[in-house]
């Protein structure tokens, strides 16, 4: 049994013995009241919350750094396909199961029809929908294939490659078609699932390790069995950080914020390359630099000796000081540790690799130290992220509990009492301690709400700030962006020849496009995800505040002085006040990326089309007389081209409030409630020791001698049995906050 299963297990014990106890208190009238029934169903629920915190790690890199190297060598098995050099953007998140089972998320025929929609836009519909009696565009239809397949070889020739690469609508378009064959039975109209497990496991590659097929599918969850990995820990392998597909994009930055540890890998055979600074300042754009960890992946066949390994190392580090101050970095050769460990059944080849490697002693006892260092750094990360995350709160809560139940066991056993004054002036302490806790319970409403108002507002103004389609930044910047684009139209001059206006249009759209959807997911998106995460940190600090406010001692709004109850077992400072991860799992509350796409506007091609209505004629007379003449059509794309961009600009701009909308009134402002009401929750419980009515306590201290007798020893069984529960709770090897 691992440290956290030992935990978790003990948690699950004292939580179910707790609400045993909190059970038999209904034995004793007045005992058992909502507070105790809201502390019950705690008890019962909370194992499993804690069970489904898991922490997140998102190993992200470029293509080839060896990200699924790493995650073999964490595992201590060549599970993952190795060198797939699978260029799709998906998110294969790997958990500890006991049997093996790979679960492929496919699209639904929406997701594909809409991806490949964008991927024509611009595009006639005229030449793939003659009829117009079909709406859309649908992969099932043969008509629809056959038009992807002959425009794909048509009309991106010898534009499919450009400076930046592929130009991503072909590559989409290109997928689309080849990969239909083997999936169209599988896709459904709606998102489905597909697993393969035991002996079908290696089946699922089929999916992840062909781009084409792994165009259909959305991502992948795998369940291994190896004991290297701990059952509360999800390891992520986010290949195609450099995707241009805005799509998957969005989906990559969604799995990074709500990792806990984002492990960054770079291949010393290329060191940092342009591509890894990109996509690091969209980690940093996002807020998330303080969760990040890098690996330099030694190839050990690269380097001569460990000095010209030393020199990447410390180029790589002061390049990694231009985005991050003093960077943690680690060189490891992820591939030399996974052949250590599969040392007795490596291939004849490997294990030849394996000792040539082990020959440059120098160099492979640096990387041996160096994984070490690597390894206890991350455990002691993840034990202490494990602390915040999944123990604190749960065990202060039964804490709580447990300090709520002596209280009141001790409160009854006085009520119960054969001398009198003493029952009586136990009712005189609770009426007494009711009130206070009432007028204390009015402050913080109003505080609570004042709080809730103020955070409403500032998220709002800053919302506005970053939105408004006039004055907000992202409106700005996407309008600077545009205005600064650069299509060069001579490269569409032939294509005016051969394929005529609209669809050279097209092309010219669809490079401005690309560009910014880059622009979009790279710093717009990422700006607003550090927007968020700056909000959630904004509100998580004023409730902090607020609660360090609040900060009452249990014991001094306790009705009863307890003598055999020692101050450590008190709810006092040490409680976790704000626990955003576990009420957004509670609300169901997730990202709102949905919206991070943006839709273009259909009326981008009317306008655009405009100014060529004004040159057609001339450009057709100027076709059939010289060929040089059709400088009309090249003014007609010029003219296009600031239609196309005004357009553009106007499609992220109508897009704006509906992305403000989603990010602040369904995500933030839902958010911040739930934790106000959480939060008063929290204060609430602590003042009240039981909702008991007067007359129920007469009742109690009126009953005779031998029903007074028999509950006496209901009570003392419980006493016995919270007793245990407190010491067991005292054991468990956390240290507290603050
Ligand atoms: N020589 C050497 N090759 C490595 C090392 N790490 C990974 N590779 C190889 O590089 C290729 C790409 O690695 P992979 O883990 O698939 O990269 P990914 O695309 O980031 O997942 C594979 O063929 C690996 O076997 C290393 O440390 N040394
Ligand atoms: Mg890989």
């Amino acid at each position: 049994m691992t440290m956290t299963e030992k935990i978790l297990y003990d948690i699950e014990t004292i939580s179910s013995n707790l609400g045993l106890t909190l059970e038999s208190m209904r034995e004793i009238p007045g005992m058992y009241d909502t507070s105790a029934d809201t502390a019950l169903e705690l008890c019962c629920t909370l194992p499993g919350t804690i069970r489904s915190n898991i922490l997140k790690i998102a190993v992200v890199g470029a293509i080839k750094s060896g990200k699924t190297t790493f995650i073999n060598a964490w595992l201590k098995d060549d599970l993952l396909k190795r060198g797939a050099g699978v260029v799709t953007a998906i998110v294969t998140r790997l958990q500890r199961q006991s049997t093996l089972t790979a679960r492929i998320f496919l699209k639904s025929w929406d997701d594909i029809n809409q991806e490949i929609e964008q991927a024509l836009f611009m595009f006639p519909e005229k030449e793939w929908n003659p009829e117009k009696n079909t709406p859309g565009f649908d992969l099932r239809r043969e008509r629809d294939r056959q038009f992807l397949n002959d425009f794909n070889v048509d009309i991106f020739s010898d534009l499919s490659v450009s400076e930046a690469g592929l130009r991503p609508e072909s590559v989409t378009i290109t997928r689309a078609v080849e990969g239909y064959e083997a999936v169209k039975d599988l896709i459904k109209p709606d998102r489905s699932i597909l697993e393969f497990s035991g002996p079908l496991f290696e089946t699922h590659k089929k999916f992840t390790g062909n781009d084409s097929r792994a165009f259909f599918v959305r991502d992948v969850a795998l369940g291994v069995t190896s004991p290297g990995l701990d059952p509360d820990i999800e390891i992520a392998d986010c290949q195609g950080s450099d995707s241009t597909n805005p799509f998957h994009m969005v989906q990559i930055q969604n799995y990074l914020t709500r990792a806990n540890l984002i492990i960054y890998l770079i291949s010393s055979r290329t060191g940092l390359r342009q591509a890894d600074m990109n996509f690091l300042r969209v980690i940093e754009t996002m807020g998330l630099m303080e969760n990040i960890v890098f690996v330099l992946n030694a190839d050990l066949n690269e380097h001569e000796n460990l000095k010209d390994l030393m020199s990447v190392e410390h180029r790589v580090r002061k390049e990694l000081t231009y985005i991050k101050k003093d960077p943690e970095l680690y060189t490891i050769s992820s591939l030399y540790n996974l052949f250590c460990d599969l040392a007795p059944d490596l291939s004849r080849k490997n294990s030849i690799i394996l000792d040539l490697w082990k020959e440059d002693a120098n160099t492979t006892a640096y990387l041996s130290s160096m994984t070490q260092r690597f390894n206890s750094r991350l455990v002691g990360r993840l034990s202490s992220e494990r602390f915040y995350l999944t123990v604190a709160n749960p065990i202060e809560r039964l804490r709580q509990i447990a300090f709520m139940a002596r209280q009141r066991l001790s409160l009854f056993s006085d009520l119960l009492s054969q001398d009198l004054s003493k029952a009586r002036g136990a009712m005189d302490r609770l009426a007494e301690m009711l009130e206070t806790g009432k007028k204390l319970e009015a402050i913080m409403d109003n505080s609570i709400e004042g709080a809730v108002d103020q955070l409403e507002r500032e998220i709002q103004k800053e919302a506005n700030a970053l939105f408004d389609p006039l004055q907000g930044t992202i409106a700005k910047d996407v309008a600077h962006f545009i205005g600064g684009c650069k299509i060069d139209i001579s490269l569409y001059e032939s294509k005016l020849l051969h394929h005529g206006f609209e669809n050279t249009l097209y092309l010219m759209f669809q490079e401005l496009k690309s560009a910014l959807d880059t622009f979009m997911t790279q710093t717009i998106n990422a700006r607003v995800l550090g927007f968020i995460h700056d909000q959630e940190k904004a509100i998580e600090g004023y409730f902090k505040t607020l609660y360090r406010s609040y900060d009452i001692n249990p014991h001094e709004i306790s009705p009863v002085k307890d003598q055999d109850h020692q101050p450590e077992t008190a709810p006092g400072r040490k409680i976790v006040p704000i626990d955003l991860r576990t009420i957004k799992g509670i609300l169901g509350l997730s990202l709102p990326t949905e919206a991070f796409v943006t839709r273009y506007n259909a009326r981008i091609r009317v306008s655009a089309m405009a100014k060529f209505g004004l040159f057609s004629l001339g450009d057709i007379i100027g076709r059939l007389m010289n060929r040089r003449r059709y400088t009309p059509g090249v003014s007609a794309l010029s003219a296009s081209e600031k239609k196309i961009k005004q357009e553009a600009l106007r499609s992220v701009v109508n897009h704006l409030e509906a992305y403000q909308k989603s990010v602040t009134r369904d995500y933030l402002i839902p958010l911040l409630e739930a934790v106000s009401r959480d939060f008063k929750d929290k204060l609430v419980a602590r003042c009240r020791v039981c909702d008991v009515e007067i007359e129920t306590m007469e009742g109690v201290i009126a009953l005779d001698q031998a029903s007074k007798k028999a509950q006496s020893r209901t009570l003392d069984a419980m006493a016995a049995g919270l007793t245990k529960i407190v010491k067991k709770i005292e054991s468990l090897p956390v240290q507290y906050l603050n």
